[in-house]
């Protein structure tokens, strides 16, 4: 069975495993500390990042769009549509997803990697102004939620997982219906709710 290294925190690796469940592959799921470099993680993404998925024959997949992408066609097309319009909006609403992670986490890496005195308040306004103006996007145009979803869906409950794990009390104001949209995708999918960041 494929191994991922991954943390119940990360987003990208609760979007990794979000997707693995829902197209019904297995997965071992391999807690991982990024900050101790461990070989098993070195030794196999230079990048020392996590979500990495160790494959059964030897190879490696990273990172989560590629992994994403290679459970798809593990899966015989369970995650991403095959009509390429609908595709490409999969994939870019999984682009979106990420993306605010990816300013998310360096507002969290900012704060938690300098002493006090030398964190920049400018550059962490600047992602915080990426995110807000994503999730106000998103509000305003909330995915569908079909009973066949996409990674696309997937990776934005991972997303706003994140957020509330993060930065509760302050991503939700004036996404009212973004934080119903979380509440009904829990609904509709049980099962996926133990990967989501925590
Ligand atoms: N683009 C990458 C981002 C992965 C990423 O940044 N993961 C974080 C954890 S959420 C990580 O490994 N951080 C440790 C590091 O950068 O050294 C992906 O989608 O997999």
């Amino acid at each position: 069975m494929p191994k991922l290294l991954y943390a119940s925190a990360s987003p990208y690796s609760a979007k990794v495993r979000m997707a693995a469940a829902y197209a019904g592959l297995a997965i071992e799921a391999v807690p991982t500390k990024t900050d101790d470099q461990p070989s098993m993680l070195i030794g196999a993404n230079p990048l020392g990042k996590i979500p990495t998925l160790l494959l059964d024959e030897g190879g490696v997949v990273y990172d989560s769009r590629a992994i994403t992408q290679y459970l798809n066609r593990l899966s015989k097309n369970a995650l991403f549509p095959r009509n390429p319009d609908k595709r490409t909006e999969a994939e870019v609403l999984e682009a979106l997803a990420d993306g605010i992670c990816d300013c998310a986490l360096s507002i969290v890496y900012e704060r938690r990697s300098r002493p006090e005195e030398h964190v920049y308040q400018p550059w962490i306004d600047k992602q915080w102004v990426k995110v807000t103006r994503s999730l106000d996007y998103l509000n305003a145009n909330p995915p569908k939620l079909p009973k066949k979803i996409t990674v696309g869906q997937i990776a934005l409950r991972a997303t706003l997982g994140y957020l509330s794990l993060r930065f509760a009390g302050k991503w939700e104001k004036g996404h009212g219906r973004l934080t119903r949209w979380a509440a009904r995708f829990d609904e509709k999918f049980p099962e996926l709710k133990d990967c989501i960041p925590s």
